[in-house]
């Protein structure tokens, strides 16, 4: 395997490797990505509010992160079909133990999927029980810009995300504010791909 470095963001607990997945392993990965969709159709959360949100999601693993009037949570069950998660891929715990240090497996990976124009507005991630896991985040398709606000103040700062980039939050960071202020359609390197797909694994139960 190629070395892969990651660039010092300057951020304490947010690591970037660019291109850490060459065009070959992101293909595969979207392939086990679209696999696990026909078992668990993309679906559109809502905030407790009523708000949909843009980005469409889906879930692999024992638990999977939903949203609607009664809240934002994990739960073990698809809200439309009401069957569970698809397994997680052998691939991304091979990425969780070669990317983070945490001591035990992920049981949790979010599918965010983009179309033009969807966004994520700048928020914390705190559903998970242990909150001192990190996260793993990959990205495929177009690229975003990505804004991380510390979490001990200061101005927030942007990144863009490539197709094949990998990001681990853990420490101060993990608890960061971050969103996804647009992605810019057209940029996928992927045949075939239009929009974006963020995978997130993390500890959550
Ligand atoms: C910083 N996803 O699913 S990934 C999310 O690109 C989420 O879809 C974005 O924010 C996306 O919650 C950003 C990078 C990321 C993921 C988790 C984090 C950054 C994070 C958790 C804490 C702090
Ligand atoms: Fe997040």
């Amino acid at each position: 395997m190629a070395a892969i470095r990651d660039i010092s963001t300057g951020i304490e607990g947010f690591r970037l490797w660019p291109g850490a997945l060459c065009p070959d392993r992101q293909k595969a990965l979207v392939d086990e990505v679209r696999q696990a969709l026909q078992q668990a159709p993309f679906y559109r959360s809502t905030t407790p509010g009523g708000r949909p949100f843009s980005v469409r999601m889906s879930n692999m693993g024992t638990l999977g992160w939903v949203s609607d009037e009664r809240g934002y949570r994990y739960q073990r069950l698809h809200p439309v079909t009401g069957l569970p998660w698809p397994d997680m891929p052998l691939s991304l715990l091979g990425l969780w133990a070669q990317f983070t240090e945490a001591a035990e497996a992920p049981d949790a990976c979010l599918i965010n999927w983009y179309e033009p124009g969807a966004r994520m507005g700048l928020h914390q991630d705190r559903d998970e029980a242990d909150l001192t896991a990190p996260v793993l985040s990959i990205s495929l398709g177009d690229e975003a810009l990505f804004r991380l606000q510390p979490s001990q103040g200061g101005p927030s700062r942007s990144f863009r995300l490539r197709s094949g980039d990998i990001c681990a939050l853990s420490g101060m960071a993990r608890l960061a504010r971050h969103g996804i202020d647009r992605i810019r359609p057209g940029t996928s390197p992927l045949a075939g791909m239009n929009g974006r797909l963020n995978l997130t694994l993390r500890r959550a139960g």
